[in-house]
């Protein structure tokens, strides 16, 4: 029945997925798109998963299109980089049933190691953008997006960015539309075997598609103008709109929905009814660089402005013509920098690698934190994946085993195990800690195929991380319980000895999976030499107290990592 309900961004597109009759929902986490596929799994859609990463995601979801299936894929900013390589063939194959793509962008890199703009793969790739500004429209428009999908035989990228997939406002939904399609694999090799000789006809049928839909752009109801004081017309999508209409409510606006392509001839006009013309838009100038290929003399905008997110008052500073308008207000709030947490199975690695005093290439996870002081022992981190690469290239030029690499058993799956296969296949000498915390933590503790569970939790087959490493060609393969530092430190100096590439899996559960407990430790203050080995761990249960440690009984796990690393033995458990 329909209802109103208060949803946030991602739970709209799930519910809009779920009543365009979407049947497949495929991706990889990642902020802010994470809850997108587990609210569309609560729904019952068919078969949602967590695929290995977003390229597996979108070609899984180009098969279920093929079988006549809705489908969806959801990732984050980033996630679209691991999938282009399908999309922007898919934009010349198109697709049986509707695809929508979900690229979830976070300006002001909230959870992520860069801000790009996802608008740019709709201009690169030819496909078709949309991006709403609130729950309602991510509902609305995520329906509209199987149309134009199906119409113009192309996948649709659904842009959103964190402030409209985590914000809440109220949503009118409707009613299941149960597809009708027979689920049957389409064979039409011209169409979808991109042969030089088939994806030049396609690409020229491609354009035609393309031109059909500039053309329908030009009406297309998602997009909108509020005519008010023609002195300021402003053009925006997504949150900008919010922003630019309550700071400039009287103003003109051409509010797009569709991003892209441009309705160039409707925003010609608009620009003529308009004194101004100024684009209200975060990340960049992508808005503003378009209209002004179109002709249309746009307000140039400091810089500055793209750095970050947007806000009321950036937008109000950038209005007024300030040079370069204010960041973000932050919050008033003393700075509390992020840590791993009490009894984090990473910490021991990070102290044990500082001990040895290894470079660390890192990757992105929770580990990234071992950066930070005091453990301060991890040297890069630039994108999923990446650490393995970079230790197998500095260990190819440095001719030894200078550089360790760390990565979770997440990222690893997603993209680290091609990269042991090139240290494999390239006689590298490159030693991979695997930090198996038997989950996706950073991104809220997702399943992955290592776990033995799918995303709605039902078992299945367990990926072997040890079988998968001997599997690429690495001899020595050791597992670890990282709780104990000096097995693990033997396992690393023996790793780093071996003549040939070594994998150490440091195999402890995240202490946010079970939540289970052990007695707490406390100092015994007469014993400590207050040497500063405990703190030196950065957890955040031991503190100091008149330069004394103390350990906080509440936020200790009783990991005993503290206990292991005290030479006065002075860290022992409390008595129960
Ligand atoms: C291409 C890409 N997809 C997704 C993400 C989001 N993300 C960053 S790290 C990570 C996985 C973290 O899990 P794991 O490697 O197991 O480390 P943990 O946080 O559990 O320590 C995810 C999903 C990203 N940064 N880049």
């Amino acid at each position: 029945m329909a209802a109103t309900e208060l949803l946030s961004g991602n739970e709209a597109i799930a519910r809009g997925a779920w009543e365009a009759g979407v049947d497949f929902g495929g991706g990889y986490p990642g902020t802010p798109s994470s809850e997108i596929l587990p609210a569309l799994a609560a729904l019952g859609v068919k078969h949602v998963e967590w695929s290995v990463n977003e390229k597996c995601a979108l070609e899984a979801a180009a098969g279920a299109s093929l079988a006549g299936a809705r489908t969806i894929v959801t990732m984050k900013h980033v996630g679209l980089n691991v999938a282009a390589d399908p999309l922007f063939t898919l934009a010349y194959t198109g697709i049986e049933a509707g695809l929508v793509v979900v690229s979830a962008d976070d300006p002001d890199m909230h959870s992520s190691q860069n801000e790009q703009d996802n608008r740019h793969y709709a201009r690169a790739a030819q496909v078709p953008m949309l991006e709403p500004s609130d729950s309602q429209e991510a509902r609305d428009f995520i329906r509209a997006a199987y149309d134009i999908s199906e119409t113009y035989d192309l996948p649709v990228l659904l842009r959103v960015t964190t402030r409209i997939c985590h914000s809440d406002s109220l949503v009118a939904t409707g009613e299941r539309v149960q597809p009708e399609r027979e689920c049957e694999p389409v064979a039409n090799p011209e169409k979808y075997v991109m042969i030089p000789a088939h994806a030049r006809k396609r690409n020229a049928l491609r354009l035609r598609r393309w031109q059909e839909l500039a053309e329908a752009a030009e009406t297309s109801e998602l997009n909108r103008i509020e005519m008010g004081d023609p002195a300021l017309g402003i053009v925006c999508s997504g949150v900008a709109y919010q922003y630019a209409r309550e700071v400039a409510p009287d103003a003109g606006f051409f509010k797009l929905g569709m991003a892209w392509p441009l309705p160039r001839q409707a925003l010609r006009d608009f620009a003529a009814r308009v004194e101004k013309v100024v684009a209200i838009e975060e990340s960049g100038p992508f808005l503003a660089e378009s209209l002004r290929a179109l002709g249309i003399d746009v307000v140039a905008l400091p810089p500055t402005l793209s750095l970050g997110e947007l806000s009321p008052g950036r937008v109000a500073a950038a209005l007024a013509g300030e040079d370069a308008p204010p960041p973000m207000p932050a919050a008033d709030l003393p700075p509390r920098p992020p840590v791993l947490c009490p009894g984090c199975p990473h910490r021991a690695v990070f102290t044990v690698l500082r001990k040895l005093k290894c470079h660390v290439t890192g990757d992105i996870g929770c580990y990234t934190l071992g950066t930070l002081p005091p453990l301060a022992s991890l040297h890069t981190c630039l994108c999923m994946g990446a650490g393995i690469g970079q230790a197998h290239g500095i260990n190819s030029v440095c001719g030894r085993k200078r550089s360790v690499a760390v990565i979770g058993d997440s990222t690893f799956i997603h993209s680290g195990i091609t990269g042991l296969v090139n240290i494999a296949y390239n006689a590298g000498n490159s030693v991979v800690v695997i930090l198996d915390n038997g989950t996706t933590a950073m991104t809220g503790g997702q399943e992955h195929p290592a776990t033995g569970r799918t995303l709605t939790g039902r078992p299945t087959r367990k990926l072997s991380l040890e079988g998968i490493c001997q599997a690429a060609g690495i001899d020595m393969v050791e597992v670890v319980d990282p709780a104990d530092l000096g097995a693990l430190e033997n396992v690393l100096r023996q790793s780093l000895a071996h003549d040939g590439p070594a994998v150490v899996i440091a195999r402890r559960p995240c202490v946010l999976l079970s939540r289970e407990r052990e007695t707490p430790f406390v100092v015994d203050a007469d014993a400590c030499a207050v040497c500063g080995a405990c703190l030196r761990l950065g957890c955040p249960a031991i503190g100091s107290q008149d330069g004394q440690p103390t350990i906080d009984p509440v936020l200790c796990v009783g990991c005993g990592l503290c206990a292991q690393m005290c030479p006065a033995d002075a860290i022992q458990r409390a008595q129960q």
